[in-house]
C-alpha cells in the first residue's frame, strides 16, 4: 500500500537522461534537458537530477552505455536508502520497445521518454471530445509495440481512469485494465477512435465551409510563446493561457474586427522539438485550421535563449503538415522580457548572439524577413497598435484578392458594439 501514499501525498521525483552526440552538442543537450524538465514539471513531477553521456549515437540496447546505466541505478538506490524515493527516469528521446524493456529490467522503476511524457500532458490537458479522441489514439499507437511489459510491476499504482488531473505522472490515460487488453482489442479500439475522428473531421470541415467569406488567420508557434495571450488581446476573448507547456490543445476560432474588416483568428496547439510524427498526424483535424489558413502569424518568444531553434522547429513542422509556403508574419513576443549580456569595452572576444541588444536583433530580423516581422509584448501590451495595423494591411490585401466581388466589409466599426 505504500506506493499509494507516495503518489498521492508527495509530488513524484524524476531523474532525466540525455545524450551528447556529434549532431547534438553539450549546450544543445542541456537545453533539451531544461525543456524536458519544464515538461516534467508541467506533468506534475519534481526533477532532482540530470544525467548526460557523450556517445557517437544512442545505444541500440539501452540508449546510454552500460556503465552510465549502472551509475543511474546506483544513484536511485542511494536515494532510496536516504528515503528520497525516485519516482521515475525520463529519457530525452523516444525509446524503442527494446530499449524500454531493457532499461526497465535494469532500473526496475517507471521509465518514460519524451514522447510518453508529452502524451501524458496531452491526456491531462485534453478537454474537448476531439482532443480526447486524438490523444487516446496517439497513446495506443505508442503503447501497441510496447505492450508486453509496460510498467507491469506498477500494476497497483496505475492512476488509470481516462484523462483528468488525477493519477500519477505517465500513467494518465488508458489505465491498467485497458493495458491488459490484448492487441486485438486495442486494435479494435483504435479503429473505432479513427472512425470517430473522421466523423469529427467531417463535421469540422462542414463548419469551416459555413463560415462565410472571411480571411482566416492562424496563430502558430512553439509551445508557451504567448499565442493564447495574443489571441485574447486581439479577439478580446478568454482563452486559457498559462506558463505551462501545451496549455492549449484544441483550436479556438474567434471573429476579429479591425476597423471595417472582419476576419477569423484561430489559436491552436503549440509545437515542440522531437514531436513524433504520429502525434502530429493524430492532431490532423486540429491542424487543419492551420493548413487551411490564408495567413499565419508565427509567434516567437524572443526572451527564450533558444528562440532561433524554435523558429526552425516550427517551420519544419509547418512543412510536415503541408502548411509551408503561406504568407507569414513573424511576431516576436515578450520583448519586455528580453535580456542580453553587455560586453565590457575591454572584452575583445567575439560578440555572440547573447551580446545583441534588442535593437540589433530587430534590425537583423527585419532585414531577413523583408519587414514581415513585428516586435511586441502581448502581456504588457507593447506595440499592439502596430500589430493591428500590420495584420489589417495583410488581411485586407488577401481579402480583396480572394473575394474581389465581396463588399462584406463593415462600414464602420464602433468599439462599443
Ligand atoms: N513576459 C511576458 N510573458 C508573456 C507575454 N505574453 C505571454 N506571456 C506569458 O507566457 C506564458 C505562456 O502564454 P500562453 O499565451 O499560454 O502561450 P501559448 O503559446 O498559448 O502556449 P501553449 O498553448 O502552451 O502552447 C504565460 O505565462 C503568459 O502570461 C509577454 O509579452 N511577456
Ligand atoms: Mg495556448
Amino acid at each position: 500500500m505504500k506506493e499509494f501514499v507516495i503518489s498521492e501525498v508527495q509530488a513524484e521525483t524524476a531523474v532525466l537522461v540525455g545524450i551528447i552526440t556529434k549532431t547534438q552538442d553539450e549546450r544543445k543537450t542541456n537545453e533539451y534537458l531544461d525543456e524536458l524538465e519544464f515538461l516534467a514539471e508541467t506533468a506534475g513531477a519534481v526533477v532532482v537530477k540530470h544525467f548526460t553521456q557523450k556517445l557517437d549515437m544512442a545505444h541500440s540496447v539501452t540508449y546510454v552505455g552500460k556503465g552510465k546505466l549502472e551509475e543511474i541505478k546506483a544513484y536511485i538506490e542511494n536515494e532510496a536508502e536516504e528515503e528520497r524515493e525516485v519516482g521515475m527516469v525520463i529519457f530525452d528521446d523516444e525509446l524503442s520497445p527494446k530499449q524500454l524493456r531493457n532499461i526497465e529490467a535494469e532500473l526496475k522503476i517507471k521509465i518514460l521518454d519524451r514522447t510518453s511524457l508529452i502524451l501524458d500532458i496531452f491526456a491531462m490537458r485534453a478537454q474537448t471530445a476531439n482532443a480526447k479522441t486524438q490523444v487516446e489514439l496517439a497513446q495506443y499507437k505508442y503503447m501497441l509495440p510496447r505492450l508486453q511489459r509496460l510498467w507491469t510491476h506498477l500494476e497497483r499504482q496505475g492512476g488509470g481512469s481516462g484523462s483528468g488531473k488525477g493519477g500519477s505522472v505517465g500513467l494518465r490515460g488508458p489505465g491498467e485494465t485497458q493495458l491488459e487488453m490484448d492487441r486485438r482489442i486495442i486494435l479494435n479500439r483504435m479503429s473505432l477512435l479513427k472512425e470517430r475522428l473522421s466523423e469529427i473531421d467531417k463535421q469540422k470541415s462542414t463548419q469551416r465551409k459555413n463560415r462565410g467569406r472571411m480571411i482566416r488567420v492562424a496563430l502558430v508557434g512553439y509551445t508557451n510563446v504567448g499565442k493564447s495571450t495574443l489571441m485574447n488581446l486581439l479577439a478580446k476573448s478568454e482563452v486559457f493561457a498559462e506558463n505551462k507547456l501545451f496549455a492549449t490543445l484544441d483550436t479556438t476560432v474567434r471573429k476579429v474586427i479591425i476597423e471595417n474588416l472582419p476576419f477569423l483568428l484561430s489559436d491552436t496547439v503549440g509545437f515542440i522539438r522531437k514531436l513524433p510524427t504520429d502525434l502530429v498526424d493524430s492532431f490532423k483535424s486540429t491542424l487543419d485550421e492551420v493548413r487551411e489558413a490564408d495567413l499565419l502569424l508565427h509567434v516567437v518568444d524572443i526572451s527564450h535563449p533558444d528562440f532561433e531553434d524554435q523558429i526552425e522547429v516550427v517551420n519544419r513542422t509547418l512543412a510536415d503538415i503541408d502548411a509551408a509556403g503561406k504568407p507569414i508574419i513573424l511576431v516576436f513576443n515578450k520583448i519586455d522580457a528580453y535580456t542580453y549580456v553587455e560586453k565590457a569595452p575591454d572584452d575583445l572576444t567575439p560578440r555572440t548572439k547573447e551580446n545583441l541588444t534588442l535593437e540589433e536583433l530587430m534590425n537583423t530580423w527585419m532585414a531577413k524577413m523583408e519587414d514581415n516581422c513585428l516586435f511586441i509584448s502581448a502581456r504588457e501590451k507593447i506595440n499592439v497598435e502596430e500589430l493591428r495595423s500590420v495584420v489589417y494591411k495583410h488581411v485586407k490585401e488577401l481579402h480583396v484578392q480572394k473575394y474581389p466581388y465581396n463588399d462584406f466589409l463593415y462600414q464602420t466599426y464602433d468599439e462599443e458594439d
